[in-house]
């Protein structure tokens, strides 16, 4: 990693799905010792808190457009950015930690506008390119990627104050297995990269993170890791609120840090879905925190 000096960010954030206790996300990664982790590395760490999320009236959810809780999610996400965007302009690395994945319209919000042709790293179980119109939840989480690339609702597409975020060509996703018909369709239309677990399986993790790397490195000059622990197979990351069977094992996702370490391209990161309700004894988050060792720059030897 070229820049060694990190701001952590927590943002509670639940307000994109509809299971309770992935507000607690950032609170488990940091028992799980995300700052020790890092300080080991010899990285200047500074930890910003929590973001403030407002919680809305349960009893007047805002449905609006097939949209749960879009006003509170929006706000959230704008002080995210606020916040992302500021630690950029003082040359340190944003790493974000969830929250459910809702959280990275402010991510990329604060991010995009300081570069020409961000990429964007999607390592996740699903695709996250639905808007209102084709989600099957109206859940927000399962919409970050096609909001970065201009589909949804204008107060999510413009957030910040601009956007499209990101150009469809500048996006890898990995470990996609759980796809919905619009997404397939918007994958296809776009001609978005994806390296499905069908991919990971034929060609290996090797393979695939050496070809991510080289695809973005042509194209972009600077990426964002937005890396969903539903990626992850429910075995190593059980603590997640929609999980899909026959993942990415932890082996095979320490082995993807590791080659972006080495690469050097990571320049912002966010670590998502990560719910202790639903977890074994914080295994979830430790499972994240020791990702972002190795993303980071941990070695065995
Ligand atoms: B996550 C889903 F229908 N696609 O839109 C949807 F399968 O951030 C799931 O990747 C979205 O965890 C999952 O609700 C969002 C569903
Ligand atoms: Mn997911
Ligand atoms: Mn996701
Ligand atoms: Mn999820």
């Amino acid at each position: 990693m070229l820049n060694k000096d990190i701001s952590v960010i927590g943002v509670p954030m639940d307000l994109g799905q509809n299971r309770r206790g992935v507000d607690m996300g950032p609170s488990a990664i940091r028992y799980a010792g995300v700052i020790e982790r890092l300080e080991a590395l010899k990285l200047n760490i500074e930890d910003l808190g929590d973001i403030e999320i407002k919680r809305p009236d349960r009893r007047k959810l805002n449905n609006e457009g097939n949209l749960r809780n879009l006003e509170e999610v929006a706000t959230g996400n704008e002080n995210l950015a606020l916040a992302v965007d500021e630690v950029i302009k003082k040359g340190n690395f944003p790493l974000v930690l969830g929250g459910d994945h809702s959280i990275s319209i402010g991510s990329l919000a604060g991010i995009s506008k300081h570069y020409e042709n961000l990429g964007v790293i999607w390592y996740d179980a699903h695709a996250d390119l639905n808007s209102g119109e084709t989600s099957p939840s109206g859940n927000i989480h399962g919409m970050p990627l096609g909001v970065s690339i201009g589909i949804g609702h204008e107060r999510l597409v413009k957030l910040g104050g601009y956007g499209p975020k990101i150009k469809p060509e500048n996006i890898v996703i990995i470990g996609a297995r759980s796809i919905d018909e619009g997404e397939r369709k918007l994958i296809k239309e776009k001609g978005i990269k994806v390296f499905t677990m069908h991919e990971v399986d034929r060609l290996g993790m090797s393979k695939v993170m050496g070809e991510t790397i080289n695809y973005l490195k042509e194209r972009t000059d600077s990426v964002h890791l937005s890396l969903d622990l539903d990626g992850l197979d429910p075995m190593d990351a059980p603590g997640v609120g929609t999980p899909v069977i026959g993942g990415l094992s932890y082996r095979e996702s320490h082995l993807a840090m590791e080659m972006l370490a080495e690469a050097k391209i990571i320049t912002s990161a966010e670590f998502v879905e990560v719910n202790p309700i639903l977890d074994e004894k914080n295994k979830t988050a430790s499972v994240a925190v020791g990702l972002m060792g190795s993303l980071f720059g941990e070695k065995l030897l």
